[in-house]
């Protein structure tokens, strides 16, 4: 059977609000994103994901839809839209939108309609109770949220501006699937799905993610909108297991998914993402393992560890002394592996996070919430500013640094967020002229994972299990057989090759010679491949 399409693509994620402002407002728009296509044209991108540029009161940034078939002002119009598709697809650029239905916002005419009274005849499209359980939301805090108008509480899993839809409601599912096929029949190329783990959820059984309804909705959204089209679709599924995120795309009810069994090793096992816990690189490679192994030949994998809510991979994971060496060598060993790898915005020019120096500078609702809850629980301000600085999603959300020019070249305005001060020494126009760059050796490594099958096709074998510093595996399809290296230390470290026959593919320090014994420096990265 002919390889699907998107086995092969590079997909890049684009944060609409910080990509490229084009009309001086200091918000990235669609103007903007259009105006940038050529950029990611060069760094052999195939599929764009867009994060949301519907209508919003930006209350999550966009995560938050008071309208699915408009876009917000902020972004442009409709016509931008339609012209950013056209434009994208001119240039063999896909392109796929990214989908918010466990929720909507309160600003939604459905919403606004249900809480205007209990009988009325959207009600039943969210999830109402007289009493609150104990059920918490994401954001910190209570998902029950009092309405005096109607006198009932309302469900949110995020923020109380995000109540849940009730998907159990027939009229709602097809209203959302009518929505769903407005946007397919418009030509774009597929959905991420936000959080769609959540839709199966019954609420009074406690049951969130991975719900009993979860199967069904996900079979009737597939039959209903998906199969007869040749999109692509990745589901964002951050309570599913591995087992269940491989049984689902192995029955093509959804491409491939955003699995988390990754995200949160660097977090105390079930206190959340701010209680901070060093990563153990073991865990890291053990889970991979697993992700590589159950996908093998039945499910598919996304392959990420970068986006919108997740810290800057390079200050998280590699080294700020080290960036582009770490930069390189983080993206080699994730995207060494068999999925499709998704890059997300200023990831490709070792873009770093953020520590702003007063809380006023932060714009993330989850940040700011957290910020007043830990504080109210008593935490030091020094131990809060350190979950602060290395886990909140503003981390990835300061401007993409184009160039030296004010403000990046990201807007000749005032930016909605600050950008980061070293741009002047981390920008695309600096990077793309720099043949050492990030961004060529992005460049690079994706055009032999195009060359050669056995990226996509090929099985996966870990070595050096126990090693706490290398990440080291080989990589089998036919006649090709590669070994990807990646050294997560900061110090020089010998390392040994029982290989005869040994050519280099890639390498982030050509001063480095392959041979059986070697020494190598802090970060370094490189594939070899074996038997020529
Ligand atoms: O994120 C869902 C999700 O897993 C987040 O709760 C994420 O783990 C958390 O923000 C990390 O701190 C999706 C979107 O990607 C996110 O931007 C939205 O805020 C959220 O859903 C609600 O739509
Ligand atoms: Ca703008």
């Amino acid at each position: 059977m002919a390889l699907k399409w998107w086995k092969k693509a590079v997909v890049y994620q684009i944060y609409p609000l910080s990509f490229q402002d084009s009309n001086g407002d200091g918000i990235g728009d669609l103007k903007g994103i259009i105006s940038r296509l050529d950029y990611l044209k060069n760094l052999g991108v195939d599929v764009i994901w867009l994060s949301p540029v519907y209508q919003s009161p930006m209350d999550d940034n966009g995560y938050d839809i008071s309208d699915y078939l408009s876009i917000d002002p902020i972004f442009g119009t409709m016509d931008d839209m339609k012209d950013l598709i056209k434009v994208a697809h001119e240039k063999g650029l896909k392109l796929i939108m990214d989908l918010v239905v466990n929720h909507t916002s309160d600003e939604h005419i459905w919403f606004k309609e249900a809480r205007s009274s209990q009988d009325n005849r959207y009600r039943d499209y969210y999830i109402w109770k007289d009493e609150p359980t104990p059920i918490g939301s994401v954001f910190g805090g209570p998902a029950w949220t009092y309405d005096e108008t109607s006198k009932q509480y309302y469900f949110h899993l995020f923020s109380k501006r995000q109540p849940d839809l009730n998907w159990k409601n027939k009229e709602l599912r097809q209203h959302i699937y009518q929505i769903v096929n407005t946007w397919l029949d418009m030509g774009i190329d597929g959905f991420r799905l936000d959080v769609i783990d959540l839709i199966g959820k019954d609420v009074d059984r406690f049951q969130l993610s991975d719900g009993p309804y979860l199967y069904p909705f996900l079979q009737e959204l597939y039959d209903t909108c998906f199969k007869d089209r040749d999109i692509m679709t990745v589901g964002e599924m951050p309570g599913l297991s591995i087992e269940r995120a491989r049984d689902i795309t192995e029955k093509g009810l959804l491409d491939m998914v955003f699995q988390f069994a990754h995200v949160g090793l660097d977090e105390m096992p079930g206190q959340g993402k701010w209680a901070l816990k060093p990563l153990d690189l073991v865990e890291f490679k053990k889970v991979f393992t697993r992700l590589q192994h159950l996908m093998y030949q039945k499910g598919w994998n996304s392959l990420f560890l970068s986006n919108h809510d997740q810290p800057r991979v390079v200050s998280r994971y590699g080294s700020l002394e080290y960036r582009k060496e770490s930069a390189k060598m983080l993206a080699t060993v994730l995207y060494g592996m068999q999925g499709t790898p998704y890059v997300y915005q200023g990831e490709e020019i070792g873009m770093t996070g953020i520590r702003f120096s007063s809380m006023d500078q932060y714009r993330d609702i989850e940040t700011k919430q957290i910020y007043q809850i830990l504080k109210n629980e008593g935490l030091t301000e020094e131990s809060i500013m350190a979950s602060i600085y290395a886990k909140s999603r503003d981390n990835s959300r300061t401007p993409f640094q184009w160039d030296q020019t004010k403000h990046a070249g990201f807007t000749q305005g005032n930016p909605w967020i600050d950008v980061n001060p070293n741009y002047l020494e981390i920008n695309a126009q600096h990077d793309v002229q720099d043949s050492h760059g990030v961004f060529q050796y992005y460049k690079d490594l994706f055009a032999l994972r195009k060359k050669l099958d056995v990226f996509t096709e090929g099985d996966f074998r870990l070595l050096h299990q126990e090693d706490q510093e290398l990440f080291m595996y080989e990589r089998h399809h036919e006649d090709q057989h590669v070994l990807v290296i990646g050294s997560f230390a900061n110090r020089e470290r010998n390392i040994t090759l029982p290989y005869q026959n040994m050519s280099l593919l890639i390498s982030n320090d050509h001063a480095v010679e392959i041979k059986p014994e070697m020494k190598i420096p802090p970060y370094f990265a490189c594939i070899i491949r074996i038997g020529g």
